[in-house]
């Protein structure tokens, strides 16, 4: 199965805005799969379709520590949310940069999985942060627009940098 290749910041394709999925089928399933190697490949707890150029709106994650309980996200909205929280993010369309920033603390997603079952959660903590960023993803937005502009440039910057650097090696 192909690992898919993850955009980086600032290719202008990560601020596509994704489509819903309107039909759960076996390209869905395919993706879903693709998408969730490519997040453990990388270390990573969550990956939006986006990142990985698909515009349609699939996210998936995993937050246990042993790495074997992926969730599945398609069309997920934020339908409540509460209170306000800072944490540090990373991100695998930023590589290398991590910074504080502001979201809800606490929200409630509905979603579809891939049986096309709609649930709804109840989210806090890490998983309520990383919800929100790979939703994010989907509006084509990133946690270093909540940065300022002067900080964003000088990440830009770094990763054109590192990505240049790469490509001589590669
Ligand atoms: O792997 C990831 N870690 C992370 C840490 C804090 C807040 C959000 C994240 S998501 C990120 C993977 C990623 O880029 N998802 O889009
Ligand atoms: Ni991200």
């Amino acid at each position: 199965m192909p690992v898919l290749t993850v955009l980086h910041y600032p290719d202008p394709k990560l601020r596509k805005i994704a489509a819903p999925v309107e039909a759960i089928d076996n390209t869905v399933n395919k993706l879903t799969a693709d998408m969730l190697e490519t997040m453990y490949q990388a270390k990573g707890i969550g990956l939006a379709a986006t990142q990985v150029n698909v515009q349609q709106r699939v996210v998936v994650m995993d937050l246990s520590e042993t790495r074997d309980q992926p969730l599945v996200l398609i069309n997920p909205i934020i339908i409540h949310q509460d209170g306000f929280e800072e944490m540090q993010e990373g991100c695998l369309s930023v590589p290398g940069f991590y910074e504080t920033v502001r979201r809800a603390e606490k929200i409630s997603c509905r979603y579809l999985t891939l049986e096309g079952e709609s649930i709804e959660i109840e989210a806090d903590g890490l998983l309520a942060v990383c919800i929100q960023h790979e939703i994010d993803h989907l509006d084509g937005k990133l946690f270093i627009d909540y940065l300022s502009p002067l900080k964003r440039e000088l990440i830009r910057k770094k990763i054109r940098k590192q990505d240049r650097e790469e490509q001589k090696v590669l």
